[in-house]
């Protein structure tokens, strides 16, 4: 069955709005595609019930019809376009979807299909990506530029068709290529099957909270640049929440992101980390956060103060308002959880946490409460980082299963971390001695095709565009979170391992000291792995192993491989394509600290990648 419809998204993001699924919450189990409304005046909770009570009955008698199959196909349509934005005192044109900033939310139940038609009217060349997806055979759908498409071009459009399969939570959508994230993104919701229930108390609200970075700059001049001058790109002016910088930053005091909320109602906000590089503390004054999902898999619930997010990550939290309305109002504030060697924006983003007073109360009371602050954890706090991902565990109950792949079919050892290429003759490079910065994975600088790796692939044309030959360990063995070797220059390429369908792998990452230990938050497309194991200092391939995690390990699609550390994962190759792996800081990923595994075909019916759909994208 398919609903033809167009998203109303433009409720979402209004400064003081409340951002909440009042959508969501009014269907309860009625939810239903999205709705034909292409432009709204801001938020109107009466015009939304008048949309809603129209919208049950026209669908009341599908709904009954499809209440025991309830897959439905939902359709969205995506116009990229510019947009004036004004934020820091300053105007911006900015890339957007349908003009929205943060973009649309894409809304559905696990299982349901989503078509998502994308037409670019900007001068750049764009691709989207959803994000943490798993893409069971629809590889053609990804999105990375260069890996599995080629770029959607100025006046030309794609569709992205693909299914949500086994996954419930919140992921994101972004842009694929270059730095165009920075402003092209939007949150995904996955909602359990109709009638199925959350393994956690149903909470009165959902509300996303996502994080973005802001530049006053224009941000493809800046990586530009600094891919040209060999030094570290400008760093960011400020970190956003849905939007809003909120009052730390100068002209900001009408950019703060509002949630009121009402005693003893419990909220989940499902908070995405959609900055580009930075990992992020996050913490709302005088509360208490329940995590009880990663990556859009539910995990072993868990209180904390304060949340850690590498970008590409997604946690849902539960917030339990007091009982009574109290007399503050409570920040909500992000920070930088940051360790490389390089300047990073050290500034805070607030938002705010307000009660709701009984009916009678005024505006003018609930400004003058004072704002208390939130306490967040030093910038360099990896003990906190090791600690909070230690936390991070499966359900692994017999409803939601942690399927660890128990023997393993092929070991990589993996180095990741920064390194410097020469400077181009007639040339001063601003990287180390006269370099230019790098990044790698096992020394090799991902150098991006001129097509797209999963079209080599398919129509068996690799010659020329990729090599096979990926390591599997590293070539130069060293300390890796010792002395660095006095040879860190990377060697760039475009090379992938090859995998048989249904190989079963493991893949230690180990972080090097090379230029300055870091973090780095690597993201697998096309696959949940499980986090079987991590540690300081160099992995240790005789002593480590036996103190692998594999029956509760957290199963995410996004891992923090701590700085000067290593980080153990498995996940089992059972879906045919060409899947990217690259950091999720951005500036890393510009670098080089990328690369793709490509998993054949199998012998089944159900176990091959289709031939790709008519419109993808021509370079
Ligand atoms: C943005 O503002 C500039 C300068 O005021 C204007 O020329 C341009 O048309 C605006 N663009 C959009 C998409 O509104
Ligand atoms: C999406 O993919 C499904 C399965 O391949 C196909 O049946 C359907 O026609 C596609 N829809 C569009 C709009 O391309
Ligand atoms: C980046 O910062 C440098 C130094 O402050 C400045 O000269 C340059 O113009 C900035 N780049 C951009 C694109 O703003
Ligand atoms: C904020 O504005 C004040 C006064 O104009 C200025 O001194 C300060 O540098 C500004 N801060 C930032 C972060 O731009
Ligand atoms: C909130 O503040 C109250 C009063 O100071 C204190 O008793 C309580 O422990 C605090 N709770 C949290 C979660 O910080
Ligand atoms: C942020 O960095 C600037 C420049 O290095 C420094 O002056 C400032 O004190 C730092 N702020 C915080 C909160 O650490
Ligand atoms: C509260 O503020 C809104 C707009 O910010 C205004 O429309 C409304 O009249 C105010 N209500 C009261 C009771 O002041
Ligand atoms: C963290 O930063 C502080 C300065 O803010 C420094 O003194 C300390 O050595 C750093 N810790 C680590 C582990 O790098
Ligand atoms: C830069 O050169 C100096 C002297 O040759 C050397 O000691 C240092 O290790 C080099 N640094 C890097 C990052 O290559
Ligand atoms: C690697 O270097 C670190 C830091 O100097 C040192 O503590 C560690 O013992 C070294 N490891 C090995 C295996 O040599
Ligand atoms: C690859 O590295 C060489 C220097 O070794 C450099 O000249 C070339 O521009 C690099 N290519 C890419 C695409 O980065
Ligand atoms: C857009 O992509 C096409 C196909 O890869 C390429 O030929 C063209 O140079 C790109 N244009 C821009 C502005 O990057
Ligand atoms: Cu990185």
């Amino acid at each position: 069955m398919t609903i033809s419809c167009i998203s109303n998204q433009n409720i979402v993001y209004y400064p003081f709005s409340q951002y909440h699924f009042r959508i969501l919450n009014s269907f309860k189990g009625n939810l239903k595609g999205t709705m034909m409304v292409s432009s709204l005046p801001p938020y109107s909770s009466a015009f939304f019930r008048a949309v809603l009570l129209a919208l049950s009955v026209l669908w009341l008698l599908p709904e009954m019809a499809f209440a025991k199959h309830a897959a439905i196909t939902r359709h969205y349509k995506f116009d990229i376009k510019m947009q004036n934005v004004t934020r820091l005192c300053q105007t911006k044109n900015i890339v957007t979807i349908n003009g929205q900033f943060p973009g649309p939310r894409i809304i559905a139940r696990e299982g349901d299909r989503l078509v998502v038609k994308v037409v670019n009217h900007v001068q750049y060349n764009v691709s989207l990506h959803w994000h943490g997806v798993r893409q069971l055979r629809s590889g053609w759908a990804d999105g990375p530029a260069y890996v599995t498409q080629c770029p959607i071009q100025t006046g030309q459009s794609y569709v992205y068709n693909f299914t949500v399969t086994g996954q419930r939570g919140t992921l994101f959508w972004h842009a694929h290529i270059s730095w165009l994230r920075v402003t092209v993104y939007g949150p995904i919701v996955i909602l359990p099957k109709r009638h199925a229930s959350y393994p956690f108390p149903q909470p009165f609200r959902e509300v996303p909270i996502i994080f973005g970075e802001w530049w006053k700059a224009d941000t493809e001049t800046i990586i530009s640049q600094a891919l040209q001058t060999g030094g570290a790109p400008n760093i960011s002016d400020a970190y956003t929440i849905n939007g809003l910088p909120g009052p730390s930053y100068n002209c900001s005091a009408k950019d703060i992101f509002k949630l009121k909320v009402k005693p003893g109602k419990t909220y989940l906000l499902r908070l995405i980390n959609a900055a580009l590089n930075d990992e992020l503390f996050f913490s709302i004054a005088n509360h208490t956060l329940t995590v009880v999902e990663a990556d859009a898999i539910y995990v072993k619930p868990f209180k904390t103060q304060i949340a850690l997010i590498s970008p590409g990550q997604t946690t849902n939290v539960l917030l339990r308002a007091k009982s009574k309305v109290p007399s503050t109002t409570f920040a909500m504030s992000a920070r930088p959880y940051a360790t490389g060697p390089a300047a990073f924006d050290n500034t805070t983003t607030t938002g705010i946490l307000e009660y709701e007073k009984s009916s009678s109360a005024s505006n003018s009371t609930i400004k003058k409460l004072p704002l208390l602050k939130a306490a967040l954890p030093k910038f360099n706090d990896s003990t906190f980082a090791m600690k909070f991902n230690k936390k991070i565990r499966s359900l692994a109950s017999a409803k939601f299963p942690a399927n660890v792949p128990k023997k393993v079919d092929r070991r990589f050892f993996f180095t990741v971390g920064l390194g410097t290429l020469p400077c181009p003759q007639n040339q001063a490079c601003q990287g180390p001695n006269n370099t230019k910065l790098a990044a790698s994975v096992n020394n090799v600088s991902f150098v991006q095709p001129n097509i797209a790796l999963l079209q080599a692939h398919f129509f068996n044309k690799a010659k020329g565009v990729f090599t096979s030959d990926f390591p599997a360990n590293p070539l130069i063995k060293f300390n890796y979170t010792g002395t660095p070797p006095r040879n860190i220059m990377v060697k760039n390429d475009t090379k992938v391992v090859v995998l048989p369908f249904n190989t079963s792998v493991e893949l230690v990452m180990q972080d090097t000291s090379i230029i300055g230990a870091e973090s780095h938050p690597l993201h697998l497309h096309g696959f949940n792995f499980f986090m079987v194991g991590q540690g300081i200092g160099n992995f240790n391939p005789n002593n480590d192993p036996a103190k692998f995690n594999l029956v509760d390990p957290a199963e995410r699609n996004t891992v923090g491989v701590p700085s000067g550390g290593w980080v153990a994962i498995r996940f089992l190759a059972d879906n045919p394509g060409v899947w990217f792996m690259h950091c999720h800081l951005e500036v890393h990923t510009s670098w080089g600290l990328k690369m793709a595994w490509v998993v054949n075909d199998g012998k089944g019916r159900k176990q091959k990648l289709p031939p790709p759909p008519s419109d993808l994208p021509k370079c």
